[in-house]
């Protein structure tokens, strides 16, 4: 926990600002919560009735409300238009270039998250509704297409390396899930029929955050934050940031998998 709201560790690159933001906001609500309490036993003591035995049909007549009124509004504006807006463009508009970053298709289901990388070829494979099994295709990727041959698919799995952006092209095979990481401050949901596209940099690897935390077996969780039925509370994924080398040896392991699988399957 850290910062003034105690918001996990943050450990992604747009983390900061976000989290920024998310005091600005709430120092705004808490002078709102404190003016309208004051407010209120001011107006018990004010209006008491034995100082206003009668109505009185004018009402107020001072512009003080309004002049505070016009206050908070212009703080909303800023706050909206000086730090929201500008950050959420980030968000959706400034995408990294796809050469530069790792793309990763992510495709939440009922209960569980499928991840699928492109390979080798950074190509990703076709996927075909007919082809799904839960057991043993829950992507349906077609193996037979030369894209597919290469690609790697983990079930809850995610691994990314650090200091290098992250695309994440969002989906849903089913109902709305909604793919949450609170360390890297990353919310969206996942939409069925939709490709929602999202990106990050994570900027500390697991190994680093366990020993910033002091905790030996922590992990980064993909949690699905979208009640998204009877096993949503255990729809939870996991997410290892590794160093460069080390993804890569993780890559080449899984790839290692593949064709031992594919020489099974021949
Ligand atoms: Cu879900």
């Amino acid at each position: 926990m850290n910062g003034p709201l105690g918001l996990p560790l943050a450990a992604s690159a747009h983390a900061g600002e976000v989290d920024h933001t998310m005091v600005l906001v709430h120092i705004l609500m808490a002078v709102l919560f404190v003016g309208w309490i004051l407010f209120f036993l001011f107006a018990l003591y004010r209006f008491r009735r034995k100082r206003n035995p009668v109505a009185d049909y004018k009402g107020a007549t001072g512009h003080t409300s309004t002049y505070l009124e016009i206050a908070v509004a212009v703080v909303e504006a800023v706050l909206l238009i000086g730090f929201s807006i500008p950050l959420w463009a980030k968000r959706v508009e400034a995408f990294p270039k796809e050469s530069d970053a790792v793309v990763v298709r992510v495709v939440g289901e009922q209960f569980a998250w499928n991840i699928h990388y492109p390979g080798p070829d950074g190509k990703f494979g076709k996927t075909d509704i007919a082809l799904i099994d839960l057991q043993t295709n829950p992507l349906g990727l077609d193996r037979s297409d030369p894209d597919a041959k290469d690609d790697i698919t983990t079930v809850n799995q995610l691994h990314l390396p650090v200091g290098k952006p992250a695309i994440v092209r969002l989906s849903s095979k089913d109902v709305i899930h909604s793919f949450n990481l609170t360390e890297f401050r990353v919310k969206q949901d996942a939409i069925p029929g939709v490709m929602i596209p999202l990106w990050f940099v994570p900027t500390i690897t697991t190994e680093d955050m366990r020993k910033r935390l002091g905790q030996d077996d922590f992990v980064y969780e993909i949690a699905c934050a979208q009640l998204c039925g009877l096993g949503h509370y255990s729809m939870r994924g996991y997410v290892t940031i590794d160093t460069p080398e080390g993804f890569q040896a993780w890559l080449n392991e899984e790839g290692k998998k593949l064709s031992s699988e594919d020489a099974a399957w021949n």
